[in-house]
């Protein structure tokens, strides 16, 4: 497939509020759970770089560090290795390019490599040096819910109420961030789901959605293959359906991230979200508008009132 140029920029994107965006993620890595191996090949993840673009993502997240529960992290030399040349090529194809890692000189290389968005799934916890790096550069960052490194996580999955808990860890980093100088209308928060979260966890969190606005900023969610939505269907003790098998029940969650006016779903296989997505938009373009009632009355962006 051909490259497709996107409509708008990161800080463009930044600000759609009559729509849910769509991040379509390529991931270089030989082990990630979702799709390990399958774009790790530099040639190959370009391509796919390029198909998610022609499938209709707003952005797409070029990352090389598995994070998947277990993983052991590579070299910064590994990393860079990975990330760079793909990053290069996409942003020379004229894509918005976010770049997930959790390190400050990998964000650094690809933004000079042409990305235009920093998501960090460890919200600047992993790296002293990555908050006053974004801020000085005041540049788009997605700041994640996140207890600790992929080898210790699923045992910090230990919640009172895991919904009042990650709203009051986010809000914390969220201030956190804020007074480290990254500018309110430049950052994005993720609930992280599957990050030192059980399919419980995650179902509670799924079951909240709405809730994520009281944190103010817009909500990425990447619910995306992760292992509570192959477990669906399946008895205790079975293995969970393969990732590539969950694509239905992504699409699903996509639904319900847009239906709760999340910004952004961040996912693998873009088509299906993009076309259900369009389902979403369609019935909110015919919402009686006595149905709009307004969360976080800002209609600036959305005079409509559309996107409820
Ligand atoms: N999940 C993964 C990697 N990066 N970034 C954000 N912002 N949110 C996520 O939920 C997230 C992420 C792990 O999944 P992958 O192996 O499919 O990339």
């Amino acid at each position: 497939m051909t490259a497709r140029r996107p409509d708008l920029d990161a800080t463009s994107l930044l600000g759609v509020r009559d729509r849910t965006i769509v991040m379509g993620v390529v991931n270089v890595t030989p082990d990630s759970f979702s799709d390990g191996g399958e774009w790790f090949e530099q040639d190959a993840a370009i391509a796919h770089g390029r198909d998610v673009l022609a499938a209709g993502a707003d952005i797409v997240d070029v990352g090389g560090e598995s994070t998947r529960p277990g993983a052991e992290r590579p070299s910064v030399e590994e990393e860079l290795r990975r990330v760079v040349p793909v990053v290069t090529a996409l942003a020379a194809d004229g894509a918005v390019v976010s770049v997930d890692t959790m390190r400050a000189s990998v964000a650094r290389a690809a933004v000079d490599a042409g990305a235009s968005i920093v998501n960090d799934v460890s919200g600047g916890l992993a790296d002293p040096d990555m908050v006053p790096w974004v801020a000085a550069n005041r540049m788009p960052y997605i700041a994640m819910h996140w207890r600790g490194h992929s080898t210790g996580m699923q045992s910090r999955a230990v919640y009172d109420d895991v919904v009042e808990d990650v709203l009051r860890e986010l809000g914390e980093r969220r201030d956190a961030l804020l007074e480290g100088g990254i500018d309110e209308e430049h950052l994005v928060l993720d609930p992280g789901l599957g990050f030192a979260k059980n399919s419980d966890h995650n179902w509670t969190l799924m079951a909240a959605l709405p809730a994520l606005h009281d944190l103010g900023q817009p909500i990425l969610l990447g619910a995306s293959r992760k292992t509570f939505l192959g477990r669906l269907g399946r008895d205790e003790g079975e293995p969970p359906r393969p990732a590539a098998e969950r694509d239905v029940e992504t699409t699903a969650t996509s639904v319900m991230a847009a239906m709760a006016g999340l910004w952004c779903v961040r996912v693998h296989d873009v088509a299906s979200t993009v076309r259900a997505l369009t389902v979403v938009q369609a019935a909110l373009e015919h919402a009686p508008d006595d149905l709009a009632d307004d969360p976080e009355p800002d209609d600036s962006a959305d005079p409509e009132g559309l996107h409820r």
